[in-house]
């Protein structure tokens, strides 16, 4: 079955709306400098904010690009909250209604899917420790068009400072939503902003993006002839891909030689392990997942998968002009080409300005020891050959898709885990868990130092990763996955519920 694209996003809004052209086009600013997002920071322990989730049109490089967003920008503002904050949203699906009649038919066909189509939404804090009940980070709900719903998380007094973000995560809708631009930072601030060379550092989120734009300036939806002929890495053709940062094509960033500046970055993108390198310039690794290390690392390049934060410092060399490239990567499915994704512009009079030696580790997450660990489990990504007369291959963990209603691993409050999660393919699958951050121990069978939290983690081609986990504080059920969001919405992904011992 062919799918028509223009039907499910067109319906009740389309041209009409946005029939004053250029008037509506946000996002075109005279220079291509590195844009400041619209940052909304709680007063008094509170965020109190609401959020509509519309379609709008934007200028991305020099084309456009009308998808759905969080008030009409990408990416959308930006959430600043301390630890023991609560975060109150008001979000309003103001998306048209397409009354579920443009659903993907492989997920129509997948058990136990109510998925109402592609413009129903919720809200995920990705990384945060925060209850996964109710109206808290629950990513089991469903915001249908035309509905407003509260979202209340309360953030623990002693949860880290660090790099978050959020994003949609209702099945079936996670992958077109994000690719066309639905994600935001999450900002805990706390104490590693108040180490003084990294409170005197200029900051910039960068929030790199994977927008792809079809013919019709729109989202692409999943194309499943695309798997028929053998191109599981190509489900989008006819679409162009553009990799923005704060949802500029290559924007620039200026620095003094000499000069510390830090920079956070958030890989909100849909599919692509991203290698990041700046040319003549090594990173000051500061923070994973919004987890701030005890001391610096440097490195000559970073890697994150589709869900990752890293948090670094850059300290400028002389003037002139660097890159940030994308290096070239196989993620098991062949080379993906260098691309600059932004040009960092050194110029002016020499700073000397100092980086940090020690940096303040959240005191609440002890690694793991050996003896303490109660419970193993396996987790195996594979994905398997179409059943007879269907297109799509099966995408599993533990050789299941995605059932919301089937609890896949129990788990006591309190537990202390060792995971071993394999891929079973030559693709490479970040692994993510909703709640709990995990300490990862091993990759391939070598330990893994210096020893770090995340909570996503690549997992190689054929590979073994094992990760340590602590399910602290929080009952309930939620999410693991693999962050490859086609993957996700394709069934690869399971339910934990975490439950007051016995
Ligand atoms: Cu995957």
């Amino acid at each position: 079955m062919k799918i028509n694209r223009r039907q499910f996003i067109k319906r009740g809004a389309g041209a009409a709306a946005f029939g004053a052209g250029a008037a509506f086009i946000q996002g075109c600013p005279k220079n291509n400098f590195i844009r400041k997002i619209e940052t909304r920071s709680s007063v008094n322990g509170l965020l109190d904010t609401d959020l509509t989730v519309r379609l709008a049109q934007n200028r991305i490089g020099t084309d456009t690009l009308f998808s759905r967003t969080y008030e009409g920008s990408i990416p959308g503002p930006t959430l600043e909250v301390q630890p023991g904050d609560t975060l109150r949203l008001r979000i309003t699906n103001e998306l048209p209604d397409d009354h579920g009649k443009s659903a993907m038919s492989l997920l129509e066909s997948g058990k136990g899917m109510d998925h109402g189509g592609f413009n129903t939404t919720n809200f995920h804090t990705h990384g945060l420790h925060v209850s996964p009940k109710g109206i808290a980070d629950n990513p089991y709900r469903m915001f249908a068009p035309g509905t407003t719903h509260d979202v209340e998380i309360d953030i623990p007094a002693d949860h880290p400072a660090g790099t978050f973000w959020y994003h949609p995560h209702h099945h079936g809708t996670v992958a077109v939503q994000v690719m066309g631009g639905m994600a935001g930072a999450l900002i805990v601030r706390g104490d590693i902003d108040e180490v003084p060379e990294i409170a005197d550092a200029t900051e910039h989120i960068l929030i790199l993006q994977e927008l792809r734009i079809d013919t019709n300036d729109e989202t692409p939806l999943l194309d499943e002839h695309a798997f028929h002929e053998g191109q599981t890495h190509a489900m989008f053709p006819g679409s162009v891909l553009h990799r923005t940062v704060n949802g500029q094509v290559n924007p620039t960033i200026s620095m003094r030689p000499g000069e510390v500046q830090r920079w956070r970055f958030i890989q909100a993108g849909v599919d692509q392990i991203t290698p990041l390198a700046l040319d003549d310039h090594n990173f000051h690794h500061i923070a994973m997942d919004g987890i701030t290390f005890k001391k610096p690392d440097e490195v000559d390049s970073i890697i994150i998968a589709p869900g990752n934060r890293a948090d670094v410092l850059v300290k400028a060399g002389a003037a002139g002009t660097y890159y940030l490239r994308k290096l070239a990567y196989d993620q098991g499915f062949g080379e993906i080409e260098e691309e600059i994704i932004a040009t960092v512009e050194v110029s002016g009079s020499a700073l000397n300005m100092p980086l940090p030696n020690n940096l303040p580790a959240p005191s609440s997450l002890v690694f793991i020891e050996d003896d303490e660990v109660e419970t193993v489990r396996q987790v195996t990504f594979s994905v398997d050959s179409p059943g007879p007369g269907e297109m799509i291959p099966v995408f599993a963990i533990n050789g299941q898709i995605f059932d919301p209603d089937r609890i896949d691993e129990e788990i006591p409050l309190g537990a202390v885990e060792e995971w071993i999660i394999t891929s079973a393919t030559s693709d490479e699958h970040p692994f993510h868990i909703h709640v709990n951050p995990f300490q990862v121990t091993e990759i391939n069978g070598n330990p893994v130092k210096p020893k770090r939290w995340q909570d996503t983690v690549i997992v190689p081609g054929f590979g073994i990763v094992r990760v340590r986990m602590r399910f602290l504080d929080f009952v309930g059920k939620s999410l693991f996955h693999c962050h490859i969001l086609t993957h996700e919405d394709l069934g690869m992904m399971a339910n934990f519920r975490v439950v007051n011992a016995p």
